[in-house]
């Protein structure tokens, strides 16, 4: 088990909480001192639910205004200080080179996992990825179904086979996730179904995110009992008046379904 999983799970024992926060805080470019305003923002938001919360993970929302050896550093330093997981979340879907590139820059920045989508095959796509990270400890979390409505396009289409077979593109998937050694799979919390047959083949070997909970509407009952094992959460924690109280909120009504 990569240190990644590791301490993803100790977060997750000693907090009682399958929470990941998606800390996609933003604020309209040009206005005066939104990087400073911004990253003030995150770090306030960081802090309120750190106890309450498993992981982080950062997009675009944060990366582009404050940047990976910049701004960014002081918000890892955080994650880091409350001891917290942080996943990068740029869904890695080019060639090797590329590939390779950008995940030695998250992992020496200091993320403790990355995205990728495995539509790039392993051959010169993501087989240094899974490379690098595992030479470093860090993990890699696979797309496998995503939660937005237009994912039966590509995620959800049939595929046939080498032997003439035909199955889901995100069976195939949820497959290579074990064979490659992925850290975690995400699934849509949107799409129940989906998560329920992902968890018949990756069973508990593999740890399922699933995000579209509450805005995108995924219900937190109904991901669960089909097998996710964390729930990616952004905008009903980060949006909302109290983000501690949201978060305390969310991560119990996930306890009351797990336990
Ligand atoms: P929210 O809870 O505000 O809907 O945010 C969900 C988070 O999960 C966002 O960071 C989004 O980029 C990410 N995400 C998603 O919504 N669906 C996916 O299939 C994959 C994701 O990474």
């Amino acid at each position: 088990m990569s240190l990644f999983r590791e301490k993803l799970e100790k977060c997750a024992r000693e907090k009682e909480s399958r929470v990941i926060l998606a800390l996609d805080l933003s604020l309209p470019v040009g206005e005066k001192d939104f990087k400073k305003k911004l990253l003030k923002k995150a770090r306030w938001v960081l802090s309120e639910v750190s106890e309450y919360v498993a992981g982080i993970k950062v997009n675009f929302q944060l990366l582009l205004p404050l940047g990976l050896f910049d701004g960014l550093q002081l918000l890892i330093r955080d994650a880091s200080g409350y001891g917290l997981p942080l996943i990068a979340d740029f869904k890695l879907n080019d060639v090797e080179h590329t590939n390779e590139w950008a995940s030695r820059h998250f992992f020496d920045a200091g993320f403790d996992a990355l995205i990728a989508n495995p539509f790039v095959g392993w051959k010169g796509g993501l087989e240094t990825v899974f490379g690098v990270a595992k030479k470093s400890e860090r993990g890699v979390i696979l797309l496998v179904y995503m939660s937005h409505p237009g994912a039966n396009e590509g995620y959800g289409q049939r595929v046939v086979g080498e032997d003439g077979t035909i199955s889901f593109q995100y069976e195939v998937f949820a497959e290579r996730a074990k064979s490659w050694g992925a850290d975690g799979v995400v699934v849509g919390a949107t799409q129940p179904k989906m998560v329920e047959r992902v968890y018949q083949i990756v069973g508990r070997k593999i740890p399922i995110f699933s995000p579209g909970i509450g805005i995108q509407g995924g219900v937190i009952s109904e991901a669960f009992r089909a097998g996710t094992t964390y729930a990616i959460v952004g905008r009903s924690i980060y949006e909302s008046e109290d983000p501690r109280k949201a978060a305390v909120e969310i991560k119990e009504k996930i306890n009351e379904v797990v336990k």
